[in-house]
């Protein structure tokens, strides 16, 4: 679309050939990590969302290396031979050294070829190559050596000596994966070499206590703080494959800083995270979504919070946080807190909103605790009730009616459905106040939600304007309670807020924002710093930036609950307006615009190991691609009467009329 694919001098499209052009230039791409056809975290999401472009424009001289995990692979992967002989050959040749690997194609968009490496297979040779590397801990060595094998071995079958050597890059994800890049440089294996890290060991241990991390960057001892954490060795492994490899990359630029100081080298090449963004045919279809996705919320609602059901639905907006549980790095302890002010300012001064925050970070739990469960039994109960009695009333209406009369009340409604009506409304009485969890949790005293929900005495009451769902598992559609997928879950919210303060990149936010929800970031995420960097009122597109790097604790609360209180501010057609202008940014998001950057880094790295090759020219993107939209007010805000659209759109209520012309003449003189 128009956000950059037309340039195609700039752009992948032009060497989207599926492939052709790395053939003819005997190009090769090896992509090696943990999370390879294996969901463990965000960098499953890289991979997996990339396939496509990656395929794309390597065809089947691309390839994922990741280790072996039955339960995924079975489910994820298509075993079979590989789509180019060449590796097929290479693979059996290292199975013949008596290690297993699995072949075949990853299901996903892109279908890219994957060899899976069973690491207990090579179990017995740990000795060997711990020596080889003079290394001295455990398993996690075994990954990377074997990849270093499967390289050594296409390297060698591929280069017949007919004077076309084989341009081979091996790009490597985190430290894990990184042992195989140390191991290509041991063995001076002559391929070209890329390593990306997403997050450093050292900053992730530092963050998680309570360390004034980015002002004290340029200060930490890193081998003494490494090896206090005990991580030292996996520390200098990862110091190591940053500097031995050809390019270096980080997913942002705060990560580069971050590498700059704790990894000793400044990468040579940011490169942020896409996604395999999919645009509906109707432009507004995603709102409708957003509608469908909302009632399912609102029906959860309506069982955990049966027998205090006494707010508004129409009034009550839906905020969520999600991720890895990392309490402080997640920026949890700043979003309770600023709900705690939320909450008072809208008992104060708008009683009749109402915002229901999910918290949803996976932790140990004895499952489901029965009062939740009970909450929707009782709202089942009262819907097939309701449900039964409609049809039987219906019946009669139409009876009645064929004898040319009108009935009377006393005919519809028969005594005995008056008292099973009375019963279910009983058994909605309750005499404790909804749970503040859907869970049992196991370690609940020392939980940081639940202990942070009780000191802020967020408990659900009838006056709380602020009530609170924690719900310590992801979401499924076989959730007895929520019946939600994560990605419909999204859809139905309102705003999903990731104060984070440790965030290399952070998928949620772009996620949100890919499929039209407004999120609240900080600019110590990589994704808000991108789009700051990109968008010129990142606000007006409904992506709010905390400032948590440069104002204090408190102030960063105070901007938080600020922005939540803005929000709520919203009517109904502002909302609608906002979305619109939040899925607007997901082109910058796709990967068909941010591949770009992995192929600049490959690029590099081929032509600093094969002078010869001649390296084409990709650009990135540049900046402030997105400007200030015109037509309606850039943010909400409770100090400014809003909007200069209720000439245009008519008053400033809760309709959802939405002038879809204007709007679209806002976005054409944008784009
Ligand atoms: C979408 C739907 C509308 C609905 C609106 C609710 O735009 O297309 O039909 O009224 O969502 O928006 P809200 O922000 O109140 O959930
Ligand atoms: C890391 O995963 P995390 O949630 O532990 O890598 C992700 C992918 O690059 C990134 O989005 C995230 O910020 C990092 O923290």
């Amino acid at each position: 679309r128009r956000f950059y694919r037309g340039d195609t001098s700039n752009s992948l499209w032009a060497c989207m050939d599926r492939g052709m052009q790395a053939e003819e230039e005997n190009r090769w791409t090896f992509e090696i990590a943990w999370e390879a056809a294996n969901k463990v975290g965000g960098i499953y999401t890289v991979i997996r969302s990339k396939a496509y472009v990656s395929t794309e424009e390597m065809g089947d001289q691309y390839c994922l290396i990741g280790p072996y995990k039955e339960a995924t692979a079975r489910t994820e992967v298509e075993e079979g031979p590989l789509g180019s002989p060449l590796l097929n050959e290479a693979v059996n040749l290292v199975r013949a050294q008596g290690f297993k690997i699995i072949t075949g194609r990853w299901l996903v968009d892109g279908n890219p070829q994957v060899i899976l490496m069973d690491i207990g297979s090579a179990a017995w040779k740990l000795d060997e190559f711990k020596a080889e590397l003079v290394y001295g801990s455990e398993f996690d060595v075994i990954l990377g050596c074997m990849v270093a094998n499967l390289i050594g071995e296409f390297r060698r079958v591929t280069d017949i000596g007919d004077g076309n050597t084989p341009k081979i890059v091996a790009h490597f994800h985190e430290w894990q994966a990184g042992v195989g890049l140390i191991m290509l440089k041991i063995r001076h294996i002559n391929v070209a070499t890329v390593f990306t890290t997403h997050a450093t060991l050292l900053g992730r241990y530092l963050c998680a206590g309570s360390t004034d991390f980015y002002n004290n960057l340029d200060k930490f001892n890193v081998d003494e703080e490494a090896g206090k954490r005990q991580i030292y060795h996996r520390y200098c492994l990862e110091r190591a494959a940053s500097h031995l490899s050809n390019v270096f990359t980080t997913v942002s630029d705060i990560t580069g800083y971050e590498a700059e100081h704790l990894l000793k080298r400044k990468p040579d090449v940011i490169t942020p995270n896409g996604l395999n963004v999919k645009k509906f045919s109707a432009l507004h279809e995603f709102q409708n979504l957003h509608a469908v996705s909302k009632e399912k919320i609102h029906e959860f609602v309506r069982g955990h919070f049966y027998g205090h059901y006494d707010f508004d639905l129409d009034k009550t907006l839906y905020f969520f946080i999600a991720g890895r549980y990392e309490f402080g790095n997640k920026g949890a302890d700043i979003f309770i807190e600023a709900l705690a002010r939320l909450n008072h300012y809208l008992k104060s001064a708008h009683p009749d909103i109402t915002v229901v925050a999910f918290l949803i970070f996976p932790t140990k739990t004895n499952n489901f605790n029965v009062e939740s469960l009970r909450g929707h039994a009782v709202t089942k109960s009262l819907r097939d009730t309701i449900n039964d009695i409609q049809q039987k009333i219906g019946k009669r209406l139409y009876e009645v009616c064929l004898s040319e009369r009108l009935p009377d009340s006393t005919e519809l409604l028969q005594k005995e459905e008056l008292i099973r009506l009375k019963r279910c409304i009983y058994s909605l009485q309750r005499y404790s106040l909804p749970p503040v969890t859907t869970h049992n949790i196991q370690d609940d005293w020392n939980d940081p939600v639940l202990n942070s929900v009780r000191r802020c005495n967020l408990i659900n009451t009838s006056l709380d304007r602020v009530k609170i769902v924690f719900h310590p598992e992801f979401l499924s559609s076989t959730n007895p309670l929520f019946a939600l997928d994560y990605e419909e879950f999204v859809r139905g919210c309102h705003l999903g807020v990731f104060p984070s303060y440790y965030e290399p990149w952070g998928y949620t936010p772009a996620e949100c924002t890919v499929m039209g929800i407004p999120s609240i970031t900080t600019n110590l995420s990589g994704f808000g710093c991108f789009m700051q960097e990109h968008i010129a009122d990142p606000m007006s597109y409904g992506i709010y930036v905390i400032d948590r790097r440069f104002i204090s604790l408190e102030d960063s609360v105070q901007q938080l609950a600020q922005y939540m209180y803005d929000f709520t501010r919203l009517n109904r057609r502002q909302r609608i307006i906002q979305r619109n202008r939040t899925e607007r940014l997901s082109d910058m998001l796709d990967w068909r615009n941010l591949g770009i950057y992995y192929r600049q880094a490959r690029m590099r790295a081929l032509r600093m190991v094969f002078p010869d090759f001649k390296e084409e020219e990709v650009n990135g993107m540049g900046s402030l691609k997105y400007p200030r939209p015109i037509s309606e007010p850039p943010s909400p805000s409770s100090s400014r009467v809003t909007t200069p659209a209720a000439s245009v759109h008519g008053s400033d209520d809760e309709s959802d009329s939405v002038d879809e012309e204007g709007e679209l003449e806002e976005l054409r003189a944008n784009h």
